[in-house]
């Protein structure tokens, strides 16, 4: 069995504690490697390497950054189905969605390469005459980057592309559970000429390293996406005040009478059970017009019995595993809990009781919006549906959760999608598409407890990681003073 080494200074080495933890597949519980179990040593040498790689980099010119930037998309895509397999075996997502992510990886490499030419900032006229105002970009230094499982390629990738491009350099500590994904990607960078010490990769405990990376002087950004508590802990402890946050959702949809019900069943399924409900945008509560209730939860129920589950490896499998027991554990509490506050068990609601971590597709209805289930991220297959009378009270109840990610309307009337659009509180909003599905130009990110107001991706990725200086240029020879020397017309 493999033993992957941490990446510092452009060298693949082990950690200074001479530990290692396993990474496992998740539909078989077979270990896939081992990977450095690194310290406050290890992160000071990263930190060390950070800086030397920030000196270089910041100096390099954007367009050239972008030109590694697009190396890196290209070899991702020589790569794809190779990485692609890794990451089902680490991750558990059938084959198809693995390859999605990777496809996202490869998508925001170019389209960072791209914005090495553009990093705009913005011109204005000066209220003086003689007077010329703008924007200027700046990097941050050296952006520590904590990184969850559940996209283990792809959100890796909108952090770093976004970071290299603005010319921070970066450490990498992915999560525990897909470190494998975390050290194919670096292995990718360094062929693709990223210089040594610009990307350093440290594995390890969060708790351990994640604590160090919050307290060193050194850092100047961190980003996070993960779980609300872990993000709530860095914003109150981390040193730098620059801190991004995705955390979770708890993302409806809503389905009217008008809807085309066939349409949001595709929605619904997609939306709850893709990545088997690990994703921040999951669709975790329908919302269903009580017109169309019976009719839609029967033909849900009938759809979700088909569902195959099993290792996404092989063909024609819908639903892979979880990510390991204690999301089984976590899944399980969610259903008594459904089930002790009254909400009716459709389907599922059991953990498979074979080797890996497989969990039924489960259903509960007559949900109410105060119940635990309606109100937590489960970040399993489990979707709770919620009956209304009309699209007010369906608002309401969409608006009535701590998360604001992802959100989503089936309906065939422009009156109700606009009032959706307007009156939803998330940071996305879908019309009759489901709430996962964004794309790599776009912001992403979300309101309330989903995070501290920054936006992935797109046009504002760049915002996350880098600073903004303002820059007045007076060429009238004299001392102009804003505010008090009024410009006269004549
Ligand atoms: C996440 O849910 O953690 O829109 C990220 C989507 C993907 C990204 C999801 N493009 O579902």
């Amino acid at each position: 069995m493999g033993i992957y080494n941490n990446y510092i200074d452009g060298k693949f080495i082990s950690s200074e504690s001479k530990k290692t933890f396993p990474s496992i597949n998740p539909s078989n519980e077979k270990v896939l490697g081992y990977f450095q179990e690194s310290n406050k040593k290890d992160l000071d040498n990263a930190v060390k390497s950070a800086w030397k790689g920030y000196k270089l980099w910041n100096n390099v010119p954007a367009p050239k950054r972008g030109d590694i930037l697009l190396n890196i998309s290209k070899l991702l895509k020589e790569n794809k189905e190779r990485l692609s397999k890794i990451l089902t075996m680490e991750m558990g997502k059938i084959i198809s969605e693995a390859r999605g992510d990777v496809q996202e990886a490869i998508d925001v490499f170019e389209y960072m390469a791209g914005e090495g030419r553009r990093l705009f900032g913005i011109t204005t006229p000066s209220e003086l005459r003689e007077k010329f105002c703008m924007t200027t970009r700046r990097s941050l230094g050296i952006c520590a980057l904590i990184t969850p499982w559940n996209f283990p390629i792809a959100i890796p990738s909108w952090k770093i592309s976004a970071a290299l491009i603005c010319g921070n350099s970066v450490i990498f500590k992915p999560s525990s559970d897909t470190p494998l994904c975390a050290y194919e990607l670096v292995k990718i960078f360094d062929e693709a000429g990223i210089p040594g010490g610009v990307v350093n990769l440290i594995t390890g405990k969060g708790e351990e390293i994640g604590n160090e990376i919050i307290k060193n002087k050194n850092i100047s950004a961190i980003s996070f996406t993960g779980s609300r508590e872990v993000g709530e802990h860095i914003l109150k402890n981390s040193y730098t005040h620059r801190v991004g946050l995705e955390l979770g959702g708890k993302n409806p949809i809503i389905i009217m009478d008008d809807a085309n019900l066939d349409l949001a069943l595709d929605g619904v399924i997609w939306g709850g059970f893709g990545t088997t409900g690990q994703r921040c945008t999951a669709a975790s509560r329908v919302i269903i017009h009580k017109n169309i209730k019976k009719e839609f939860e029967d033909k849900l129920v009938k759809r979700t019995k088909k569902l195959r589950l099993g290792d996404g490896l092989k063909e024609g499998i819908d639903v892979g595993p979880l990510i390991a027991e204690r999301a089984i554990s976590k899944v399980d509490f969610y259903v008594s809990s459904g089930k002790k506050e009254g909400a009716h068990l459709l389907c599922g609601g059991k953990k498979i009781n074979k080797k890996g971590f497989f969990y039924e597709p489960t259903i509960f209805s007559n949900v109410k919006k105060e119940m635990r289930i309606a109100q937590e991220e489960i970040f399993g297959p489990v979707i709770s549906l919620i009956n209304v009378k009309n699209l007010d009270e369906a608002i309401d109840i969409c608006n009535s959760v701590e998360y604001g990610l992802s959100s989503s309307i089936y309906t065939e009337n422009i009156k109700n999608a606009f009032k959706a659009i307007e009156k939803i509180e998330a940071g996305i909003t879908y019309v009759n598409s489901s709430t996962i599905g964004s794309e790599v130009h776009l912001p992403f990110g979300g309101v309330k407890g989903t995070g501290n107001g920054i936006r992935e991706g797109g046009f504002l990725g760049i915002d996350e990681f880098s600073e903004i200086k303002t820059v007045y240029i007076d060429y009238s020879g004299k001392l102009q003073k804003a505010q008090i020397d009024l410009v006269r017309i004549k």
